[in-house]
C-alpha cells in the first residue's frame, strides 16, 4: 500500500514518525507544511520540515517536539547579550542546520533538493517532500492586526485573536516535484494530526493537490486523524483558532473543515480519540468511516501503534 501523509509540526511528526517504522520506506512519502518558513538573521528557517525531519532521524528535541536534541544554547546567549532578536530560540546544533541550507538555496539548489541532501546524510528512509519549492508565508489575521506565522506563534504566544489566514504566495506556488506525482499513485493519503488552519490548509491550498485530492477518475482512500481531543489539544492553538472563528472545537469540527467525500469534500475516514467517542455517530452520519482509538502520543510505542491502526483502517476504507 502506497501512503502520503500530509504533515505539520510537532503531531505530524510523531504519527510521521509511527508511520516510517510501520512502513517500508518506499511505501511512505511525506508532504510538509512550509507556510511557517520565515528568513531570520538572513538564515532561511523551516520549522515543520525541520520537525519531521528531526523526529524521522531521532534526534529531536524531546521536551519541545521542535529543534535538536542535547542542544546547546551559546549563540543564542550571545545574541541576548548584545541586544539581538532572540525571541526565536535557535539552538547551535540547529543554526548549524540553518547556515548551510541558507547556503545551498544561495547557491541555486531548491528547498526539495537541500531537504533531500539533509534526509540521505541522516539516512531517513521515507521521502520527505515540502509541499513547494516556493516561498508560501502564512500570514495571520488577528485583532492586533495582520501577522507573519512566526510573529504570531511565537513572538506573540498566540495570544492575538485570529479572524483568518492568507498564504501569501500560494497563487504562483508549484507542488515541489515529486508531490502531485506521489498523490497520484498513493492508495490512502493520511493527514496527520497537525493544525488545520495554519499546517494542512497551506499544503492543500497549492495549486493541483486539493484538485488531485478530490480527482473523480483516481479515487484515493483519504482519512484524517483529530488534532482536537476533549475540545483541546495538547499543543498549539487549533482549538484556540477554532473558537476564535467562531466554530467549537471539536473533532466533528475537523472532520467538517476537511469534508465528506460523500458530500463533495476528501474524507472517506476520519480517526478520533477514544474520549470523544461520543462524536463518533454523527461523523458516520455525514458518510465517513470512522476509527475511534488512543490518539495520544506520550511515547514512540504509542506513535507505533497509533500508526498501525491508522493504517490497518486505510486499508479497510480502501477496500469498502
Ligand atoms: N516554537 C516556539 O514556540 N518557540 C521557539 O522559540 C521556537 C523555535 C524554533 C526553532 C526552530 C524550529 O525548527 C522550530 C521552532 N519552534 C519554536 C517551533 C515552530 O515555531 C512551530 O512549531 C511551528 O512553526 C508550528 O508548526
Amino acid at each position: 500500500m502506497k501512503v502520503v501523509a500530509l504533515a505539520g509540526g510537532v503531531g505530524g511528526a510523531k504519527l510521521v514518525d509511527g508511520l516510517a517504522k510501520n512502513l517500508s520506506g518506499d511505501d511512505l512519502i511525506v508532504i510538509v507544511n512550509t507556510g511557517d518558513d520565515f528568513d531570520h538573521y538572513g538564515l532561511r528557517i523551516c520549522p515543520d520540515l525541520d520537525t519531521v525531519c528531526y523526529t524521522l532521524a531521532g534526534i529531536s528535541n524531546p521536551a519541545t517536539g521542535w529543534g535538536r536534541a542535547e542542544e546547546t544554547w551559546n549563540a543564542l546567549e550571545t545574541l541576548k547579550q548584545i541586544g539581538g532578536p532572540a525571541w526565536f530560540q535557535l539552538g547551535d546544533r540547529d543554526l548549524g542546520l540553518h547556515l548551510e541550507r541558507t547556503r545551498l538555496l544561495s547557491m541555486g539548489k531548491s528547498l526539495s533538493e537541500v531537504c533531500d541532501h539533509f534526509c540521505r546524510v541522516w539516512k531517513i528512509d521515507p521521502l520527505v517532500l515540502p509541499m513547494s519549492d516556493d516561498g508560501v508565508a502564512t500570514l495571520v489575521h488577528t485583532n492586533e492586526g495582520s501577522l507573519a506565522f512566526q510573529d504570531y506563534f511565537v513572538q506573540r504566544k498566540c495570544e492575538p485573536k485570529v479572524s483568518g489566514f492568507d498564504f501569501i504566495g500560494v497563487d504562483s506556488a508549484r507542488p515541489a516535484p515529486g508531490v502531485l506525482d506521489a498523490l497520484e499513485d498513493a492508495d490512502l493519503v493520511v493527514i496527520c494530526p497537525s493544525n488545520p488552519w495554519v499546517s494542512i490548509d497551506p499544503i492543500l491550498a497549492i495549486h493541483g493537490i486539493r484538485e488531485s485530492l478530490l480527482d473523480t477518475d483516481n479515487p484515493k482512500s483519504i482519512i484524517a486523524v483529530s488534532p482536537i481531543i476533549q475540545g483541546g489539544t495538547l499543543k498549539g492553538p487549533a482549538a484556540k483558532m477554532y473558537e476564535e472563528m467562531g466554530i467549537a472545537p471539536s473533532a466533528m469540527s475537523v472532520m467538517q473543515h476537511y469534508g465528506s467525500q460523500v458530500q463533495g469534500g476528501l474524507l472517506s475516514g476520519f480517526v478520533l480519540d477514544s474520549m470523544d467517542d461520543d462524536e463518533e455517530s454523527g461523523i458516520k452520519g455525514a458518510g465517513v468511516a470512522t476509527l475511534v482509538t488512543n490518539t495520544i502520543m506520550m511515547n514512540e510505542s504509542d506513535r507505533f501503534k497509533l500508526a498501525s491502526e491508522v493504517i490497518s483502517f486505510g486499508q479497510e476504507v480502501i477496500n469498502q
